[in-house]
Order: C-alpha cells, then structure tokens, then sequence
C-alpha cells in the first residue's frame, strides 16, 4: 500500500519538476562596452547556446560604431557578409538572431529630420532583414548627461517604435515584435521617491504597443538579485510581464586604462532572479568570451528551470564540462573572482567565504589548507590552461599566485607576532598589479591588509 502510494506521488511529482517551465526567450546579449567580440566568438557562441538550450542572441556591441554612434550608416559589404554568415549560424543552431540598434544618442522624432532618420533606420533595419533576420531590437539605454539627468519624452520614443513596428510589419508578414530598453531601464530610476512613476517612463509605459518586450535590469543597473515582489512592481509599473537584461557576468565597469582589459572577473553563477513569470532573459557578458561561458551556462540552467535551479550545483557542473581535468584548479581559483562590486554596482556570490570566515576565527590550519590549494592552482593553470583560456586571464591568475604568496606571510606574520618585511613588498608589488588584476577583494587580498595593518600599529 504504501509503496502504491509513493509510486502514484512521483508519477505526479517528477514530471512537475522536469517540466518547469523555462524562459520563453532567453539567451545572450552582446551589450557590454569595450572591444566587441569577434565574429569566431559569436559563431562559437551559437553551438554553445545549443549545446545549452539558449534559443536567442542579441547584437548590440556598444563599441561597433554602426550598432551606436554611427547608427544612420550602413554596415559596409564585408561586415555585412560576416553578419550574414554569424545569421545562418543562429538559424542553423535554432537561435534567434535578435539585430539591435542605439540610435537614442542623436535620433530625430520630428519634422523633416524626424522621417529622415525614419527612413535611415528603417533602411538599416532592411539590408539586415535581407540576410534572414526576423527579429529587432531597439534600445535607449544610457542617454544621460554628466549630471546623471536625461531628456528623453517617452511618448515621443514609444510612438517611433510603435510605427517602426507597423511599418516593418507591414512590409514583411513575418518580423517578430520588436524589443527595447527604455531610457531609464532599473527600477529605481523609473519611479519617484513616493513610489510613483516618473513622468517618462509613465508616458513611455502607457504608450508603447502591447507586444513590444521591454527589458529592464532589475533595481539597479548592477544588482545583487530580483525577488520575485521586486519583479512583481517592476512588472506593475509597466502593466506587462517585463524582460530581464541581467548584467553579469559583464564587467565593463572595470575597464582598465588602455582600454583593452578588465581588472576583474566574473566567474560565479547567476543567482537571486525570479522563480516565475519571467518572459525574456538575456545575460550581458564580459569582453572576455570564453571565460564568460562559465556564468552563461550556470544562466542557461536558470533560465530553463527558473523555479528548481541551484546556483551552486549549476557552477560545478558548468566547470565540470568546461575545464574537465582543470576543474578543481579553475574552482579554487574562480571562486576569488565572482563578486562585482564599486559605488553603484552590486553582483555576484561573495568570493571566497570559507577563506574570509577562517581568516576571521584565526583558524591558521584551514587557512594554510587553503593557501596550499590557492598556489598549486595558479601554477596548475598557468602551465596547463588552454591558450584561448589563459589569453584572457594570465594577468589575473598571476596576481592570485602573489596574494596566495602574500597570505602565507600573513599567516606566518601573525603566529609570531611579527610582521614579515617580506610581506609588506609583496603587497607593494600587488597593489602594482591591481590596475589590471583584481581579486578576493573582502577575502585573501583583505586579510592581508588586515593582518599589516594589525601588526605594524
Ligand atoms: F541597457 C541596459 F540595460 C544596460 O545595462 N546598459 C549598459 C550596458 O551596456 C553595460 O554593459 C552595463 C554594465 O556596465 O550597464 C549599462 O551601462 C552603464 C550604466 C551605468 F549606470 C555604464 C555606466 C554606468 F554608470
């Protein structure tokens, strides 16, 4: 009997958890500043979205001058054919080739100008509709002035994409509804203090065609998480189901100053997005695009089970698959590199909470442990980590050997009491570093600083 009932319970049980209801749309999007990736990257990243079950990608590199600055000009003939060819992979690999484009910076609404830039983008819109593509985005994100203040009317934005949409769609039968980003695009910048909508976005809100998807970040641009309440008003204030445009694991906000690389990783899972009603994902990843695949398959396993995904068993089983034999070593190093963190950015898990809890209890024994670990792995990945895969982080698994050397002499600092001068170099050296190598920021780089400050007062 009770064996009948255990049996008829998983027949109703199982399927429940199996078939949770993934993401509709859900994928990446190629938003992040700096160098875009190349076309190998994007036609790589379509077989990977297979592989994962990710079933849309959305161009829209801030830094390609025809996606932004230059939006009115056409692609020129051999970026069209590259475009072309990245296209039929998406279709090949049934992802949807979403094609975006930021004329916000400078667009005309009105007048003679206003259908001249009309008929530009429309054009824009056309040559890449020719290459196969059914699907467009159009974004006005990142409209501010120095003041931090924007003078967008949200009207006037929504009727441009309402009528973009019907003259598209009139034009081809089969052009999906368009997606966008509104110019104030967190929550918190699109109400008042007493909680109201602000005028553009009620404007742009109450205007906008029923079907066009809006993307929003959550409640800031970099957040630590939406709840399932804080989707819940975001969705209320724009009386639609919202998208998401999760920005992790991008890290453009950590430029360095050539421009060329990024001082910090973001090599956790996703985490903390909504368990229901969520329409459309898109991860926003690094300039770094193999080692964004460790965040974007963690974000796949998310975005096809929003209710039953466990952030830390998906980062395993994404190292697992894409380090192989170097998983271990990747993990040890990883997880000093997975929270994003500055003045107005917050995301990602903390890094390293075991070192930084030992760190706390003076648990020397465990933190050796861990500092044994620290270093096998940096030389472990720098002796045998692909080359594609070290290209992208030699600066940073450099800097993590040192800060694993550094904590030793901390430990052995602090059980005699007596500051190591050896230390006090070594952080020298580190801090030379830092511009371009950043990690372990409140775990293994703290202690440090924690045990020379304690020791030399
Ligand atoms: F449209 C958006 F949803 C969005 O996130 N826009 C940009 C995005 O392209 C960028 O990659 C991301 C992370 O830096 O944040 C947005 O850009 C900002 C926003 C800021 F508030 C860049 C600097 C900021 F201070």
């Amino acid at each position: 009997m009770k064996f009948l009932v255990a049996l008829i319970l998983m027949l109703f049980l199982i399927p429940a958890k199996s078939f949770a209801a993934p993401v509709p749309l859900r994928g990446v999007i190629e938003g992040f500043y700096g160098t875009p990736w190349t076309f190998e990257h994007r036609a790589d990243l379509m077989k990977f979205c297979r592989a994962n079950n990710l079933n849309a990608y959305i161009y829209a590199p801030k830094d390609d001058p025809y996606h932004r600055e230059k939006w009115r000009e056409p692609y020129p003939a051999d970026k069209l054919s590259a475009l072309k060819k990245l296209v039929n992979a998406a279709n090949k690999n049934d992802v949807r080739f979403i094609f975006a484009v930021s004329p916000g910076l400078d667009l005309n609404y009105d007048g003679q100008k206003g259908e001249e830039d009309f008929a530009l983008l429309l054009k824009k819109l056309d040559a890449v509709y020719a290459l196969g593509v059914r699907h467009f985005a159009i974004f006005f994100d990142d409209l501010k002035d120095a003041e931090g203040r924007h003078h967008e009317d949200g009207k006037r934005q929504a009727e441009f994409l309402n009528r973009l949409q019907e003259t598209l769609r009139e034009k081809h039968f089969d052009v999906e509804p368009l997606l966008t980003v509104p110019t104030e695009y967190y929550r918190l910048d699109m109400v008042q203090a007493n909680g109201s909508a602000k005028n553009y976005t009620a404007d742009f809100a109450a205007n906008l065609a029923e079907n066009i998807v809006v993307l929003y970040t959550g409640d800031g641009v970099v957040c630590d998480g939406i709840s399932d309440a804080d989707f819940d008003a975001a969705c209320e204030i724009y009386r639609r189901d919202l998208g998401i445009w999760w920005n992790y694991p991008v890290n453009d906000y950590t430029m360095t100053e050539d421009g060329n690389r990024n001082a910090k990783l973001a090599l956790g899972a996703i985490e903390n997005l909504p368990t229901k009603n969520v329409q459309a994902i898109f991860f926003n990843p690094m300039g770094q695009y193999e080692l964004s695949k460790i965040a974007l398959a963690t974000g796949a396993a998310y975005a096809n089970s929003p209710e039953t995904y466990d952030a830390d068993k998906a980062w395993d089983a994404a190292l697992k698959k894409q380090f192989g034999k170097l998983a271990p070593a990747m993990k040890i190093f990883a997880l000093h590199s997975r929270h994003m963190e500055n003045s107005w950015a917050k995301c990602g898990p903390a890094d390293a909470p075991d070192f930084a809890a030992a760190a706390q209890a003076n648990d020397f024994d465990a933190l050796t442990e861990m500092i044994d670990d620290m270093e096998s792995a940096a030389d472990t990945l720098l002796k045998k980590l692909p080359r594609k895969i070290l290209a992208e982080c030699r600066p940073q698994i450099e800097q993590f050997r040192r800060i694993a050397q550094a904590d030793r002499l901390a430990v052995k600092s602090l059980q005699t009491k007596s500051l190591d001068p050896k230390l006090e170099l070594l952080r020298e050296e580190i801090s030379r570093h830092e511009p371009d190598a950043i990690l372990s920021e409140k775990a293994a780089l703290k202690f440090i600083d924690d045990t020379i400050n304690l020791l030399t007062r």
